[in-house]
């Protein structure tokens, strides 16, 4: 058993990047299996803040391979974007990284697709980073779809237009305005397709499989949360990509009994960008002090993320459905200077108490019932050993240990690699 998995367990942003790049030197492969570009995984280190898109975060150390998946989509265009960003760091990236033929591609049509479903959807609309996952994975589901593979292909060109053609007329029949220029989209596109042929395409099942033969072990890197998890999320304010551990199985190719570790990253309040329910969201002067401190903003759409008190009832369903083996809590150092904070042990869900997380958690059907803790003033961000930990932080610790009946086995006080503590 050589495969550990990574997952966000509230709804992204958790500081997955952050993790999986302290973990890879300890890794020979890291791998992503789902989401695309709508993933934006920052890391920061030696001063330097980058945001990696599609490509694992693993692309910084000398020693890991990095594989993006069959369960992922790419968009050629963001890829190239990516590599161009990495061009300082001077890395040779055409050695370490691999790419599945399996992988669907996001045609400049998906994000048009994507815009037209957002805007006929008014009020009603997701709040998608636009960036075409949602249409890409119809197509793929739908049997539609185009693959990395098949630009290797003589009628690549055909298959494409073919389908740019079928959602030129879905984008028509949507009705709503919409500029754009497909010829300079389709350049674009097609420019960045010789780009992204100049990499390695494998079949990836078989590569990781026989990796693990050969005793290599691997991290499989997840983006997005778990509760934006298309099963599993809060439907229909999720994406359209299992999120969650068995998204790891299906989106490269290994068996379930290969996977050894499961580390589920939370932040030590939560947050969620975009539409949706959130039952424990704060409107008042500590969801502000919390945007404010946390600097709250997307990394891809650059978006205040809406925040609110840690939801140990998601989390606890997140811990379960995804079989989690350990805990990282990020943040911790954000709640610094709290007087009382709040952590939510259960819903009053149509008036009945709960501590499972229902079908329909809207506000009408949810309310959070809430414990307080002590909070702490000391700044955090500094401190390196467990130890020197304020005592109410370390009891804010075990109590969410104890609810969640699993051990949390680093908390981080920083984005930075070094403010990382290991318990
Ligand atoms: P989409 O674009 O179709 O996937 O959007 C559907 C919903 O999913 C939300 N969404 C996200 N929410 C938070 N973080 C996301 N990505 C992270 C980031 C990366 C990560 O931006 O930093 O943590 O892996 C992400 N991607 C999609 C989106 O807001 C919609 O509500
Ligand atoms: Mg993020």
């Amino acid at each position: 058993m050589t495969v550990d998995l990574l997952l966000g367990l509230q709804w992204g942003d958790e500081g997955k990047g952050k993790i999986v790049d302290v973990l890879t030197s300890g890794y020979d492969i890291i791998a992503r299996f789902q989401g695309g570009p709508n993933a934006g995984h920052t890391l920061e280190f030696d001063g330097i803040k980058h945001v990696l898109r599609t490509i694992p975060s693993g692309i910084f150390h000398k020693n890991s391979i990095n594989i993006i998946g069959n369960g992922v989509v790419m968009d050629p265009v963001v890829f190239q974007k990516e590599l161009e960003g990495l061009e300082k760091f001077n890395i040779d990236i055409k050695s370490r990284l691999l790419i599945s033929r399996k992988a669907h591609l996001i045609l400049p049509t998906h994000r048009l697709l994507d815009a037209a479903s957002e805007a006929s959807k008014g009020k009603a609309k997701i709040g998608s980073t636009l960036k075409g996952i949602g249409p890409t994975y119809m197509d793929k589901t739908g049997r539609n779809g185009i693959r990395v593979g098949d630009i290797e292909l003589d009628n690549f060109k055909d298959h494409y237009r073919a389908l740019a053609d079928k959602h030129q007329a879905m984008i028509a029949f949507y009705d709503v305005a919409l500029e754009y220029d497909l010829e300079e989209l389709e350049a674009e596109f097609f420019a960045a397709v010789e780009v992204l042929k100049t990499l390695t395409f494998i079949d990836s099942e078989e590569y990781l499989n026989k990796a693990m033969k050969a005793g290599k072990t691997i991290l499989a890197e997840g983006a997005q949360g778990s509760l934006l998890d298309i099963d599993f999320g809060t439907y229909p304010f999720v994406t359209s990509s299992n999120t969650t551990a068995a998204g790891a199985c299906t989106g490269l190719g290994i068996a379930p009994n290969k996977v050894k570790d499961v580390f589920g990253i939370f932040k030590a309040y939560t947050t969620r960008v975009g539409s949706g329910p959130f039952p424990t969201e704060l409107f008042d002067e500590d969801g502000a002090t919390m945007a404010r401190v946390g600097n709250e903003f997307g990394s891809v759409t650059g978006r205040a993320r809406r925040c609110g008190w840690l939801d140990l009832v998601a989390l606890k369903y997140a811990v379960q459905v995804n079989g989690v083996t350990q805990l990282y809590m990020m943040k911790g150092d954000v709640l610094s200077g709290f007087e009382t904070l709040k952590v939510c042990t259960a819903y009053k869900y149509k008036g009945v108490e709960t501590d499972y997380f229902p079908y329909n958690i809207e506000p009408e059907n949810v309310e959070p019932i809430f414990v307080e803790k002590k909070g702490w003033a000391a700044d955090l961000t500094g401190i390196k050993n467990f130890d020197e930990l304020p005592v109410e932080f370390k009891e804010y610790i075990a109590f969410i240990e104890e609810q969640l009946e699993v051990p949390i086995k680093v908390v981080s006080v920083g984005p930075d690699r070094t403010q990382t503590i290991t318990k």
